[in-house]
């Protein structure tokens, strides 16, 4: 197993911060990073989220409202404790929709506000539905929509919003480091995103006992991830509670569905587009067919079952991995090579 503290990422979730250490030899360097590129061109937070807002705009989406821009939270206060962990809020069900974030310069949190602004074009696309129906199809489709939508993010498309350097696009020889940049994030996080809700399921249903609270946690860490604490831990240690959503009581499967649901809305997405290179090199940005299917599939909240809402904007009405792997499988490939021979498993 590897240690957890190595891998860039507080709770070793998302693994794509240590690109740079494992990147293949000789083709490995992309050339920027998305935080790099931010800071270089002096941007601030502010100017994080009005790139994501132009993002949706360009779909033909309505801008956010006023109400959004002054009531939402994008800063950190100096002068008193707030929870930082990134949320998005609708507040009348109408249009008081905000998001709370503690936002720094750095590409992680570039993604997330497109994260959290998908949670509030989905709640206000929906908001003419009845009561009972405000709501995402299922809970893996509201997490799904903005990261969909970030899958867009592509060096191309920097280029198009005046952040990357036209000459400094990635040829295509990059193609398996941009890949593994990004299964280092995406696939990487699969077995976090189940093994998280094993844990409090346990917990709710008395298979995981107090007294094991921390044994099991690190016990279904390192089976599904392959991770174990940097050192011993002490028999009161409660290292789940680290995880926001543990005391938080947030249920945690809908981030495992989201991850196989928005490659699903991105290979349709792009389908649409008419795109015909590598899947990975597509955006959908500026595209307004696609951007009105999505409309129609988001403002159906939870008014039908979400088969109905899937097929409605992928024409399928099943979940699959195959977005996913088709999306992967240049490195799936290169990845078999290179572990030829090699042992397995930890
Ligand atoms: O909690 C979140 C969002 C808020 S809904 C920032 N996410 C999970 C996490 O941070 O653990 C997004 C990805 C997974
Ligand atoms: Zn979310």
């Amino acid at each position: 197993p590897i240690r957890a503290d190595l891998l860039g990422n507080m709770w070793a979730q998302e693994w794509g911060n240590i690109y740079p250490l494992v990147a293949p030899a000789g083709t490995g360097d992309l050339g920027y990073d998305i935080g790099d590129l931010l800071t270089a061109q002096g941007k601030t937070p502010l100017d994080m989220v009005k790139a994501g807002e132009n993002f949706y705009s360009s779909l033909g989406m309505a801008p956010l409202p006023e109400t959004f821009w002054k009531r939402s939270q994008f800063l950190k206060p100096a002068d008193r404790e707030v929870v930082c962990h990134a949320s998005a809020w609708d507040i009348d069900n109408k249009d008081d929709i905000r998001i709370k974030m503690c936002i720094k310069v750095n590409a992680d949190d570039f993604i997330t506000i497109h994260h959290e602004l998908g949670h509030n074009y989905y709640q206000r696309a929906y908001n003419k539905q009845p009561f009972l129906y405000l709501n995402g199809a299922n809970d893996g489709f509201h997490e799904a929509i903005g990261d969909f939508v970030a899958l867009s993010i592509t060096p191309q498309y920097l280029v198009d919003i005046g952040l990357l350097d036209k000459a400094k696009v990635p040829a295509a020889d990059k193609d398996i480091g941009l890949l593994l940049r990004q299964a280092m994030d995406k696939v990487a996080f699969l077995p976090f995103g189940l093994l998280v809700d094993r844990w409090r399921w346990g917990v709710f249903d008395g298979s995981i006992q107090p007294a094991d609270y921390n044994k099991k946690w690190t016990e279904l860490r390192t089976q599904y991830q392959g991770i174990v604490p940097p050192g011993e831990r002490p028999a009161n240690a409660f290292d789940a509670g680290a995880k926001f959503h543990i005391p938080g009581n947030t249920p945690y499967t809908r981030y495992f569905l989201a991850r196989v649901l928005q490659f699903q809305f991105y290979q349709a997405a792009c389908k649409q587009a008419g795109w015909k290179g590598p899947l990975h090199r597509c955006s959908f940005y500026g595209n307004k067919e696609v951007g009105a299917k999505l409309n129609a599939m988001l403002e159906m909240g939870a008014s039908k079952p979400w088969p109905d809402a899937l097929q409605a904007f992928t024409g399928s009405r099943e979940m699959s991995g195959k977005a996913m792997a088709d999306y992967f499988a240049p490195l799936k490939t290169w990845l078999d090579q290179q572990n030829k021979g090699k042992p397995q498993g930890w």
